[in-house]
Formats: structure tokens, C-alpha cells, sequence
């Protein structure tokens, strides 16, 4: 009894693999064996992101990507009119300032928010501390320190090997999205350690990339030949909108409003203007920082 032909070679021709690169419609996949295959999407399927598991289907020399795996995470801006998804399934997030260009606090905190959201952990790179103005964008990093967001001070390019060296043990066995601001410096974080960067975006994905300096599209790098751990370099952003969080969850997702959230008079305080509030307590004795608490008022009053 012969089977159907197409869905016979549906079977043999289908394969898993891992979307390292993707620029809109087309993705660069990396199957288990290390070889990577340009991928198109079709229909419904243009939304898998980088970092997603996918299986795909041979077509030609190019592949099309059939159906996205369950996701471990997504992590996601949402403004107005779209939706942009920076990566999945990571196990760590690096969010990139730098002493100049001047950093967005805000952009900076929503950046926490929806990685506390997604259930990523943190942390933040202070780049350019060789820069006069260091211990300005020090100072305003503090409040970040104090409710336990490690925060690293360095210069990646000024001092490389110190940088590297503090950086290796935090990017082990796990993959790391590296997100920030325009210049900040997150590919000379990602070339610094990522000795072969250069031949692991390969001939395909530069192809992708328009070829300017500033990073164009989201790509995935390994560093180490055993494929355990990657960071993932991001083009920088300007706006970081969270439509898609609820506004009584802002608070809870910033852990200096969220801690006292618990003294307010009423269940249900916005934290904004209700009598016997322990969050407007608590910033009238010094103990939320006024930043924070403007970049909670501008987030609730976005939702
Ligand atoms: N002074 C100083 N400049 C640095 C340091 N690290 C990086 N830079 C410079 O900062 C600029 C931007 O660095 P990139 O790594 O391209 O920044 P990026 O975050 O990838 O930027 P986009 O791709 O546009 O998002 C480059 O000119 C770097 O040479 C540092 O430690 N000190
Ligand atoms: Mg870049
Ligand atoms: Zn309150």
C-alpha cells in the first residue's frame, strides 16, 4: 500500500532546529549538527524570533519553517501600533548603557520590567567608565544597585581583558540577550567575547544585514566550540513600550514601589494619589528614589 508521496517526503525532509539570525521573513536556522540554512516563513509563521526552535522542510537550497516549539520565554516590547519580540527562550538578560551617549533611565528600567515580567534574570553594564563623566551615570544607576540589580563597571574596549575576565563567569551555560540603547556599546561587548563573531555571522546573514556599522538585525552567537552558552547582539532601541503589562502589575514588577505596596490603606492603590499609601510614604522619608517613582507614574499613566 503506497503512502502519500508528499507527506512521506514531509517526514524525511523535515528537521528541528534553532533560529539564529532573522531579518522579517527570512531566518537564519542552525540544526543540531552546527549547519545553518537559509529559512523562509510562510502564512501565520512570520513571527518566530531569534533564539526560537523551529522545524523546518527543505526546499531547495533554502528551508521554510513549518511550526515554532513552545517557548521557555519571549521577550517583548508592545507600543502603540506594534509589537516587536527581541528574543526567546534566553536565559539571562544584559541590558547595555554607557556613560555616553547619555542613557534613557526609563527605556532602562522598562527594560527590567519586562524581563522581571518574562521571569529573565538581570543585570546592567555601565560601559565607558574611562569617560570624565563616569560617576554622573554612576550616580544615577544607584537606585538599580539598591534593589539588587547587579550592575558592572567597565570599559570594554578601553580595558578588554578586565572586562572579559569579569564577564566570562556570568555568561556561562546559558544564553544571554544583550539589549540597550544605540553606542553603547553591546557588539563590542559581543566581538570581545565572542572570539570567531566575524565567522559565525557568515556569508548568509551578512546578506541580511545592509551592511552599516550599527547593528541592523538580532543575531545569535556561541562562545564556546561546545555550543553551551551564547549571547545574543540586538539592535539598539529607542522606545520601550509595555502595553502588554497590566497596570496594577507595574509595581510588582519594580521591587523598590512593589515592597511597599503591602502598607497601602487600600488593596487596590494606585500608588498615585491614595490616602494612606506606603509607596507615597515611603518616597516622602527618601526610600523609593524620585526617578523610579516618576518612571512608575509614566508607565501607569501609558496602560
Ligand atoms: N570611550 C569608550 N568607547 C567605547 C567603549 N566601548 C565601546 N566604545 C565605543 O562605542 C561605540 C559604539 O559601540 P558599539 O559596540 O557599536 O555599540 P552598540 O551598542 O552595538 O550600538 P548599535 O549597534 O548601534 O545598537 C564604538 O565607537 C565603540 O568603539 C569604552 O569602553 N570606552
Ligand atoms: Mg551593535
Ligand atoms: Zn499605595
Amino acid at each position: 500500500m503506497p503512502s502519500s508521496p508528499s507527506s512521506a517526503e514531509g517526514l524525511l525532509a523535515e528537521s528541528e532546529g534553532r533560529v539564529v539570525s532573522g531579518h522579517g521573513r527570512r531566518l537564519l536556522v542552525e540544526s543540531g549538527d552546527g549547519a545553518r540554512i537559509l529559512c523562509h516563513t510562510r502564512g501565520k509563521k512570520s513571527d518566530a524570533v531569534v533564539g526560537d526552535r523551529v522545524r523546518w522542510q527543505a526546499s531547495g537550497d533554502e528551508g521554510v519553517i513549518e511550526a515554532i516549539l513552545p517557548r521557555a520565554n519571549l521577550l517583548y516590547r508592545q507600543d502603540e501600533f506594534k509589537t516587536k519580540a527581541f528574543a526567546a527562550n534566553i536565559g539571562q538578560l544584559l541590558v547595555v548603557v554607557a556613560v555616553e551617549p547619555v542613557f534613557s533611565e526609563s527605556q532602562l528600567a522598562r527594560a527590567l520590567i519586562a524581563a522581571a515580567d518574562a521571569e529573565v534574570p538581570a543585570r546592567i553594564v555601565l560601559n565607558k567608565r574611562d569617560l570624565p563623566t563616569f560617576a554622573i551615570a554612576r550616580e544615577r544607576l544607584h537606585p538599580y544597585d539598591a534593589i539588587g540589580v547587579e550592575v558592572l563597571e567597565l570599559a570594554l574596549k578601553h580595558e578588554p581583558g578586565e572586562a572579559s575576565a569579569r564577564l566570562a563567569p556570568l555568561l556561562a551555560n546559558r544564553a544571554t540577550l544583550v539589549l540597550g540603547p544605540s553606542g553603547a556599546g553591546k557588539s563590542t561587548l559581543v566581538n570581545l567575547m565572542v572570539a570567531d563573531a566575524k565567522a559565525q555571522i557568515g556569508e548568509i546573514s551578512q546578506a541580511l544585514n545592509t551592511g552599516r556599522h550599527t547593528t541592523t538585525a538580532t543575531q545569535w552567537y556561541w562562545l564556546d566550540a561546545g555550543r553551551t552558552s551564547a549571547l545574543i547582539d540586538s539592535p539598539g532601541f529607542q522606545e520601550f513600550g509595555l502595553r502588554h503589562i497590566a497596570g496594577d502589575r507595574v509595581a510588582a514588577l519594580m521591587p523598590d514601589i512593589g515592597r511597599h505596596a503591602s502598607e497601602c490603606r487600600f488593596y487596590n492603590c494606585t500608588h498615585r494619589h491614595e490616602p494612606g499609601c506606603g509607596v507615597l510614604a515611603a518616597l516622602g522619608r527618601g526610600e523609593i528614589a524620585e526617578s523610579r517613582y516618576r518612571i512608575y507614574r509614566e508607565i501607569f499613566a501609558e496602560l
